[in-house]
């Protein structure tokens, strides 16, 4: 019971347990019936159980076991959970707490609870006796996946929101465009998935391997199929950030709009969808054409994502073809501007005062910082904790998720059998210890860090599977991270959460996902021939 991921502020244990069987009912009030449905629905599956709704009135309330309402005075994503004589009591201050609470509830019951049939219909369901205070530590605890460098199908999308909810993550930043595939639908352009939306082969390993997987590999979300994992999202209090990456990362873009790129230094129709990895020259033109174009995508952005941030990605934009390109220098002159960095800042400005006119917040990963930023602009700092620490004392808030800790695309253990060994070693354990908050912070400027996210870039991750590897079990550690008041890095007790593992790797088991296992890698999962770097090299594409 005291096994909880992520732990909890408080748990006082009791005595007896509170069992469900057929005659248990579910009673929750008005404003979180939603939570209700999902909590209902998971545990129907699972248990067999009818587990049917009361109306909470006296004459069925002896068979009623579980109760779901809000308690006013408790912070939005706050719970308390109590399981007594009288069943067992989820109350939070919002629905989220309510939703949190519901989440521990399931973990209460034992791994087999995350099934979605019963393997025994004859157990005895029981939650113990026990009282939870619990409250999250930040407001945004991330996930990003990267679609782009390997599509997910819309089903493995909508899991991972699952396993999401499961670990009390709330943000699911979707990396939806880049050189290698566009992956939404723009009814206004659509060439961006006829065409960008497909590769004819790819990379297999890091850049420097000589290996092809020579098929075609694509795909990309509707509208519609959009629309129905942002529902899915919400449903599980999950705000779903979209990111349109600009103006690097736009091969896939540029490949289905030729006019999109930098035609007076590059023959733009010659290029197609990138086939490997790394930094692309190839981006986007400064010109009005292009400001248009992505206004139009953004538009369509905006009716299908409510999120009031909108990621436009802004790392990783080499400078040299606005250098040559005569468009470019013309626009840096007309605007008066220092260089080619001013050039991107301008660019970047572009679209946040167009979100902000529209009531959103642009976010972007560090590079955005470089030549000015809008005040109202907040800032994804992955190239380590020094973007996050100048856009904090800038006044900017942060989200920080530094690739030395928090890539779960690099390698989790130092020995030569890991699947694909690209980055940075990052084990369990480092994970776990993993502080989002940088001490350099005054507490004023540390109010600016919303949270922390872990980025799953997929470009050695090809289907579900290998995504499960490397976000497993670390991403467990991660949400602990982002949702439990740990001690400072070097006071954490590691120990006891890889004993808590031990029930959380049942729970995963039950769940069917392929976490990479204690003990190594499984012969099946190795993958001899396939290039990573040597242990602590430099991060996959640089
Ligand atoms: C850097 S993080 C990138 C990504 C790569 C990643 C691989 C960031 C903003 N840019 O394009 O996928 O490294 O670890």
């Amino acid at each position: 019971m005291s096994d909880l991921i992520p732990a909890p502020r408080a748990l006082t244990p009791g005595g007896g347990e509170v069992r469900l069987t057929p005659d248990s009912r579910l009673h929750a009030e008005a404003p979180v019936e939603g939570v209700a449905r999902l909590l209902g629905g998971a545990l129907r599956q699972a248990t067999g159980l009818p587990l049917r709704e009361g109306d909470g009135t006296a004459a069925t309330g002896d068979d009623i076991r579980l109760r779901l309402r809000l308690r006013p005075g408790l912070g939005p994503e706050e719970y308390r959970l109590v399981s007594d004589g009288d069943g067992v009591l989820v109350e939070g201050g919002g629905p989220a707490g309510v939703l949190w609470g519901a989440q521990t509830l399931r973990q209460l019951l034992g791994p087999d609870a995350y099934r979605r049939a019963p393997v025994d219909r004859d157990r005895v369901w029981a939650v113990p006796h026990v009282t939870v205070e619990d409250a999250p530590r930040f407001a945004w605890r991330g996930l990003m996946l990267d679609v782009a460098r390997h599509f997910l199908p819309k089903e493995g999308v909508l899991r991972y929101l699952d396993l999401m909810a499961a670990h009390k993550l709330n943000v699911f930043h979707f990396h939806l465009t880049d050189d290698q595939g566009w992956r939404v639908e723009i009814r206004r352009h659509p060439r961006l998935t006829e065409v960008g939306s497909w590769r004819a082969r790819t990379k297999t390993g890091h850049r420097a391997s000589p290996l092809w997987e020579d098929k075609p590999h694509g795909g990309y979300y509707t509208q519609d199929d959009i629309r129905e994992i942002v529902a899915y999202a919400a449903e599980r209090h999950i705000t779903v950030v979209p990111e349109i990456d600009v103006p690097g990362h736009s091969q896939a873009a540029i490949a289905a709009y030729p006019e999109l790129g930098n035609t007076d230094v590059v023959d733009t129709t010659a290029l197609s969808v990138w086939d490997t990895w790394g930094v692309n020259p190839n981006v986007l033109a400064p010109t009005d054409t292009t400001l248009r174009f992505y206004e139009g995508v953004l538009e369509e952005v905006l009716e299908l994502f409510p999120s009031r941030f909108v990621h436009i990605g802004g790392d990783e934009c080499p400078k040299e073809q606005w250098r040559r390109s005569a468009t470019a220098q013309a626009r840096i002159r007309d605007l008066g501007l220092a260089d080619e960095d001013a050039l991107q800042s301008w660019f970047v400005g572009h679209f946040d005062a167009w979100l902000t006119a529209r009531g959103r917040r642009l976010i972007g990963w560090d590079e955005i910082l470089e030549g000015g930023l809008a005040k109202g602009a907040a800032v994804s700092s992955w190239r380590g904790y020094a973007g996050g620490i100048a856009a904090a004392r800038a006044g900017h808030d942060v989200v920080m998720c530094p690739e030395q800790q928090v890539y779960l695309d690099h390698r989790q253990d130092p020995g030569p059998e890991e699947p694909v060994p690209i980055g940075w070693v990052r084990t369990l354990e480092d994970v776990y210890r993993f502080e989002p908050v940088p001490p350099e912070l005054t507490p004023e400027e540390a109010r600016h860090v919303l949270g922390t996210q872990a980025n799953l870039w997929t470009e050695v991750m090809e289907d579900q599977g290998r995504v499960d590897y490397q976000a497993f079990p670390r991403l467990a550690a991660f949400a602990e991270v982002a949702w439990s008041d740990l001690p400072a890095p070097a006071e954490r007790d590691f120990a006891a959460f890889d004993r808590r593992m031990a029930a959380h790797y049942r729970r995963l088991d039950a769940l069917g996902v392929a976490y990479r296992p204690p003990s190594g890698p499984l012969p099946w999962q190795r993958r001899p021939g396939v290039l990573g770097r040597p242990a602590d090299g430099p991060p996959p594409n640089r």
